[in-house]
């Protein structure tokens, strides 16, 4: 008698929770795009993020993820995503710029010192405030991932003055302040999307290039890139994006699953990059590549001749963000 009850009890509730969740996760199937390929930092998070969705789901909401563009460019992707053809990508945030300006925030150059401030303003009431502006566009964010600190690469020379840059013709992301910033440098800067770079290196349509070691690494620029110069001039955030016409459709569970399959692949990605970044620079001279540190002094000419882009950008984002943003960077900077 004990026993059967223990048993009906233990029936009950299952019986009370599983049909629940049963009806409210219904199947899914998720189309999730991005731009680097499937060996990449970018490739192994995306994994993560589709077995947990699986998991979560109890094997109902399947993420099908496609690498190396092959949905198409970031800016193609987010269109797809607005109009409802795509459900989810993951892409630059320099890329969103034209669609939700207050993503030129994290264009500004030198914004963070170190990955802990970017963790922290990206995580925390500025990164979320800028983040939520994407629905009003069709999208919705649901975390950021490292895409890391910007570094340049060319085949023209090592770049060991500002001068240095003078008529290198530079590939750039689509996105304006990224434009007038390697202008203002000196460069032939042009914008180009990710998934034609490499080509475009090796046919010398443009001669350099800059995105994080991670990048240069599994995207094999080094194959057709000879000289690295350590400039960390900016730190680029990766976001994880939903088709807001999929996200209005989701039960509050089937969000539930996609929100925290992206907490667990943003935590997993932040640490495998960093990880991957610190060896990085050795292996990319094991790859023949010739690397040199922007001296400090020559740093601080670049940064001060972009200071002039500070100015336009606050004025885009709205001040009010921007001040917010250089007052959080004071608190942790104090800390
Ligand atoms: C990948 C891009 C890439 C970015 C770029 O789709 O375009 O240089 O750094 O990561 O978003």
């Amino acid at each position: 008698m004990k026993l059967f009850r223990r048993t009906l009890l233990a029936a009950l509730a299952v019986a009370s929770v599983a049909p629940a969740f049963a009806q409210d996760i219904k199947p899914r199937l998720i189309r999730f795009g991005y731009g680097l390929n499937e060996q990449s930092n970018q490739g192994r998070a995306t994994k993560v993020f589709v077995d947990e969705v699986e998991k979560l789901s109890g094997g109902k909401m399947k993420v099908r993820a496609f690498g190396a563009a092959s949905l198409g460019t970031d800016v193609q992707m987010q269109q797809a995503l607005i109009g409802g053809a795509q459900e989810m990508m993951v892409g630059s945030t320099a890329t969103l710029v034209g669609i939700t300006k207050e993503m030129a925030l994290w264009d500004t150059p030198f914004l963070f010192n170190n990955a802990q401030e970017a963790d922290a303003v990206l995580d925390g009431p500025v990164g979320t405030k800028v983040k939520a502006k994407l629905e009003e566009k069709g999208l919705v964010g649901l975390v950021y991932w490292e895409n890391g600190f910007r570094n340049l690469t060319n085949n023209k020379r090592a770049v060991a003055k500002l001068e240095d840059l003078d008529g290198i013709k530079l590939r750039v992301m689509q996105n304006n302040v990224f434009l007038d910033s390697f202008k203002t440098l000196g460069a032939n800067a042009i914008p180009l999307p990710f998934s034609e770079l490499f080509s475009a290196l090796e046919t010398k349509a443009v001669d350099g290039q800059e995105n994080p070691y991670n990048t240069i690494l599994s995207s094999k620029f080094y194959e057709v890139q000879k000289y690295l110069t350590v400039t960390n001039h900016v730190y680029s955030p990766w976001i994880v994006t939903v088709s807001k016409k999929f996200w209005d459709q989701l039960s509050p569970a089937e969000k539930k699953v996609l929100q925290d399959a992206a907490v667990k692949s943003r935590d997993f990605e932040r640490k495998d990059t960093r990880d991957e970044a610190a060896k990085a620079l050795a292996d990319l001279k094991g790859k023949g590549m010739q690397i040199n540190e922007l001296p400090a002094s020559e740093a601080a000419r670049m940064r001060e001749k972009l200071g002039a882009i500070n100015s336009s950008i606050a004025a885009n984002v709205g001040q009010d963000l921007w001040n917010e943003t250089q007052a959080e960077l004071g608190k942790l900077r104090k800390k």
